[in-house]
C-alpha cells in the first residue's frame, strides 16, 4: 500500500524548485528577495499588532515563501494539460481576466490552491494566459503563428506519464513526486534559442511583442516570479540603490492604515540574448520576457467593495489622462480620490464592503447561539479577522504587461470577454472567486453559531 505525499506538499516542493531555478536565471530576483524579507522583518518588528494578528490568523509561516509567478501558452492543448500539471499540486484555476481591453492579446485564469489550509501551507499561484490568436488580423500571421505552435511539445514525457499516473491511482507516492517535480519545472525553464528564424520573430513582435514572445520559444518560460511584502513603498523606494529601474507608480489601491486587494510594482524586463536558427547559421538577437514584480496583499472585496474600488480608480484614471499627470501627482490624485473609502476594518466589515472569517475567542455561558453578531464581538466573544485577497487585478495585470513590453505598445482591441471558449479550451470552469471568499466568510460564522449551540446544550463547544 503506497502512502500519497499531500499535493500542498508537492507544491510547497515545486514552489520552492522554482525560485530556486528563478535565482539562477535572474540574479536580480535574488536581490528582491533580500530587499523583501528585511522589510517584511522591519514591519513585524514596528508592529508587534499586526505580527500578533497574522500570528493568531497562521498567516505569517506562509509569508515567507509566498510566491506567484506567470507564464503564457499558446494553445488549448497546451492550457489544458497545464491544468492537470498544477492538480498534480493541488492549484485549481481560479477567475477569468479578459486582457484584450487593455491592449495585450490574451485571456486567463491563475492556478491557485483554494481551501485555507492550503493557502497557509504555501499559497503558490501562477497567473496563466493564453494567447488568443483568433485577435490577430493578418490571416497569414495567424496560420502560421498556429503552426509554429502547433510543432512544439513543453512538457516531458515523463512529466506527462507522471499526471497521468496521479490522476489514475489518485495522487503519487513521494519518490514520485520528487520526479514530477524535476520534469514540470522543464516547461518553466527559460531557453536562449529560439524556434524560428529571426525575420519571423521580427514580425511577429511587430504585431505584438507578446505575440512573438509565446510563439517563438521552446516553452511558456516562467516571466516573473513576485514575493509577498508588507511594505511596498519601502521596497519601491529601495529598488533603485540596488541598481533596479523600478516603474514609477506602484499599481492598485493607495497605501492605507488597512490595506484592500493587491498594490503591485515591478522592475524592467532584462534584454536577454537569443540565438535565431537560420539557413546558414544562427543569428544573434534580444528579447525582452523576464522582469521582476512584488506586491503587497489586503483584505478581500465584496463585489460592493470591488464596485467602489472600480469607480474609484477610473476617477483617478480620468483626471489623470486629461491633465497627462503622472507620478507623484498621480499618487496624491488617488490618496483624494481614495478618501471616499472607510479605512478601518470595522467600517468595511459593517458596511459590507470587504469579507471577514469570525472566530470564536471563549465560548460564554448564557451567550445565546442566534445573538446579534454585532454584540458578539462588542463583547469580544467573537473576533472578526479580514480574509485576504488571493487573487488579481485585471487592471493591475495589464499596467505590468504593459510595463514590461515596452510603453509603445498601445494596440487597442475591442473588449472580448470569452469566458466560455476559455474554460472550453482549459477542459473546466474556473472558480468564481467572489464565491470562494463569501464561502470561507459564511463557514466560519456556521462554525462559531455552532460552537454556540454545542456550549448552550452544555456540550464542550
Ligand atoms: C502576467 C501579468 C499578470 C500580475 O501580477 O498581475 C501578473 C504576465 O505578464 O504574463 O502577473
Ligand atoms: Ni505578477
Amino acid at each position: 500500500m503506497i502512502t500519497f505525499l499531500h499535493p500542498d506538499k508537492i507544491r510547497a516542493r515545486f514552489a520552492r524548485a522554482m525560485s530556486d531555478m528563478y535565482r539562477q536565471e535572474v540574479p536580480q530576483y535574488g536581490t528582491l528577495l533580500d530587499l523583501v524579507a528585511q522589510a517584511n522583518a522591519q514591519v513585524l518588528k514596528a508592529q508587534p499588532t499586526l505580527a500578533q494578528a497574522m500570528a493568531e490568523a497562521d498567516e505569517l509561516a506562509r509569508l515567507d515563501v509566498e510566491r506567484h509567478g506567470a507564464i503564457r501558452v499558446g494553445t488549448r492543448e497546451e492550457l489544458s494539460t497545464l491544468r492537470r500539471l498544477f492538480a498534480v499540486m493541488g492549484m485549481e484555476p481560479v477567475g477569468y481576466y479578459d486582457l484584450s481591453v487593455a491592449g495585450v492579446p490574451v485571456h486567463s485564469t491563475a492556478f491557485r490552491p483554494v481551501a485555507q489550509a492550503s493557502l497557509n501551507r504555501n499559497p503558490f499561484r501562477v497567473f496563466t494566459s493564453l494567447l488568443r490568436l483568433d485577435l490577430i488580423e493578418d490571416t497569414g500571421l495567424r496560420e502560421q503563428a498556429s503552426a509554429i505552435l502547433a510543432r512544439r511539445r513543453i512538457f516531458t514525457e515523463r512529466a506527462l506519464a507522471l499526471i497521468d499516473q496521479c490522476e489514475a491511482a489518485g495522487g503519487l507516492g513521494d519518490a514520485d513526486a520528487t520526479e514530477f517535480v524535476g520534469e514540470a519545472l522543464e516547461t518553466f525553464r527559460w531557453h536562449s534559442e529560439a524556434t524560428v528564424d529571426a525575420a519571423t520573430y521580427e514580425r511577429l513582435r511587430r504585431t505584438h511583442r507578446l505575440i512573438a514572445d509565446v510563439v517563438c520559444f521552446k516553452g511558456p518560460h516562467i516571466n516573473h516570479l513576485t514575493p509577498r511584502t508588507l511594505d511596498i513603498d519601502a521596497v519601491q523606494a529601495g529598488m533603485p540603490q540596488h541598481g533596479m529601474d523600478a516603474k514609477e507608480v506602484v499599481e492598485g489601491p493607495p497605501r492605507r492604515a488597512c490595506p484592500i486587494l493587491l498594490r503591485q510594482t515591478s522592475f524592467k524586463a532584462l534584454q536577454e540574448k537569443v540565438n535565431f536558427p537560420g539557413g546558414d547559421g544562427s543569428t544573434q538577437g534580444t528579447h525582452t520576457a523576464r522582469f521582476g514584480e512584488i506586491e503587497q496583499r489586503g483584505v478581500a472585496l465584496t463585489n460592493h467593495g470591488r464596485a467602489l474600488y472600480d469607480e474609484l480608480l477610473a476617477q483617478v484614471r480620468s483626471i489623470d489622462n486629461a491633465a497627462g499627470s503622472a507620478g507623484s501627482a498621480y499618487q496624491q490624485h488617488l490618496q483624494a480620490a481614495f478618501a471616499a473609502f472607510p479605512d478601518t476594518h470595522e467600517a468595511m466589515r459593517r458596511q459590507g464592503l470587504a469579507f471577514y472569517r469570525y472566530v470564536l475567542q471563549q465560548p460564554v455561558a448564557g451567550v445565546a447561539a442566534d445573538a446579534d453578531l454585532e454584540s458578539l464581538i462588542a463583547q469580544g466573544v467573537v473576533r472578526a479577522e479580514p480574509i485576504l485577497y488571493e487573487d488579481f487585478l485585471p487592471v493591475s495585470a495589464a499596467g505590468i504587461f504593459r510595463s514590461n513590453l515596452g510603453g509603445e505598445e498601445q494596440k487597442h482591441y475591442q473588449a472580448h470577454q470569452a469566458q466560455r471558449a476559455f474554460e472550453t479550451d482549459l477542459g473546466a470552469p474556473v472558480h468564481d472567486e467572489i464565491a470562494l471568499y463569501q464561502a470561507l466568510q459564511d463557514d466560519s460564522l456556521r462554525a462559531v453559531r455552532d460552537a454556540l449551540a454545542a456550549h448552550a446544550d452544555g456540550g464542550t463547544g
